[in-house]
């Protein structure tokens, strides 16, 4: 078997951005550690303080996001990094060439309840080699990205990757290695699964209620087949699911804050996530534009997300034209 290390030898890329995907491995095996020690390891609950999406956070949500800083700063390949638990950019050294932005723990409000959390992580080329990092240089378009991933914290501590050919899984073995077990996946190209938080549906746009109201008709409806429902309130088991058997995983627009127009966070959510999908063959959208294309004008900005087997956002995409 393949291990991580051995994968990246042989991968066509910058050895530089190799050093720089290994540390984020390295370093979410350090999270996984933790995980795995449930409450004994004394990290449930939560802290007093709020993060910056002004939601409560939970301690492991601070731990990662202290493990995967400190790790990065000291990684002399990485000239910034953006997390979901920091409020602004933090410049790494500037012979740097890459910025890494990340949300620590995706899904942290299922760590006490014992469900599947993970990591999630993107990768963008630092505009300007050399210097100290601003906000500006984070703000490019998911389409620049060079690689992303994530890592799946769940009966078994999974990394995902795709740096551009295609996309590549591997699991955590006991010796501490990641191994490669799937190499170029593939999303099915229809689905008949999707995953939303239906209590929104009020909330929705007219169109999206009305995409989804005829996906509940199944085969008496104008999709014409029967579809099931997954949702569990962690994005990357949702985007896990897609990639092993299909499926689409919504998260649209809803008036419940109308100066938000989604949940999940362009930078460090939508995009590499989107760029994973895609990769795989799949499609994402914000229901009027592929989400990689969005131009990003704040650093934790919000997006709409639709992403998955193509032909299913593809539907989507026509119900909002
Ligand atoms: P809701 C987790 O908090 C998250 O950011 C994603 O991982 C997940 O898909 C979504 O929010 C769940 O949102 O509104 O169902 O709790």
């Amino acid at each position: 078997m393949l291990n991580l290390h051995d994968a990246l030898k042989q991968a066509d890329i910058d050895p530089q951005l190799k050093e720089v995907i290994g540390t984020i491995a390295a370093t979410c095996k350090s999270i996984g550690g933790k995980l795995r020690g449930g409450a004994l390891s004394g990290v449930y609950g939560s802290e007093s303080s709020e993060n910056v999406q002004g939601e409560v956070q939970k301690k492991l949500d601070v731990v990662a996001n202290a493990l995967l800083k400190k790790s990065l700063l000291n990684n002399r390949h990485v000239a910034g990094i953006a997390s979901e638990e920091e409020d602004d950019i933090i410049g790494g050294g500037d012979e740097g060439r890459y910025l890494v932005t990340f949300d620590p723990l995706d899904g942290s409000s299922n760590i006490d309840i014992n469900v599947s959390v993970g990591t999630i992580f993107s990768i963008l080329p630092t505009t300007k080699p050399g210097s100290q990092v601003t906000m500006d240089d984070f703000l490019q378009a998911g389409n620049q990205q060079v690689a992303a991933g994530y890592v799946l914290y769940g009966p078994a501590i999974t990394l995902v990757l795709t740096t551009g050919q295609g996309v590549d899984v591997y699991a955590l073995d006991y010796d501490g290695d990641f191994y490669q077990t799937h190499t170029q996946v593939q999303v099915p190209a229809a689905t008949q699964e999707f995953a939303i938080n239906m209590s929104n549906q009020r909330f929705w746009e007219p169109s999206m209620q009305n995409y989804v109201a005829d996906l509940l008709q199944g085969e008496e409806g104008p999709i014409g087949k029967r579809f099931n429902m997954r949702w569990v309130a962690s994005m990357v088991a949702e985007v896990h699911r897609i990639l092993t058997r299909g499926g689409i995983f919504m998260y649209p627009f809803d008036n419940r804050e109308p100066n938000k127009p989604g949940k999940l966070r362009l930078m460090y959510e939508g995009n590499p996530m989107s760029f994973l999908i895609e990769q795989a063959g799949g499609a994402s959208s914000t229901t009027r534009i592929p989400i990689m294309d969005v131009v990003p004008e704040q650093i934790h900005q919000r997006v709409p997300v639709i992403l998955g087997s193509r032909e299913e956002v593809e539907r989507v995409d026509t119900y909002h034209k």
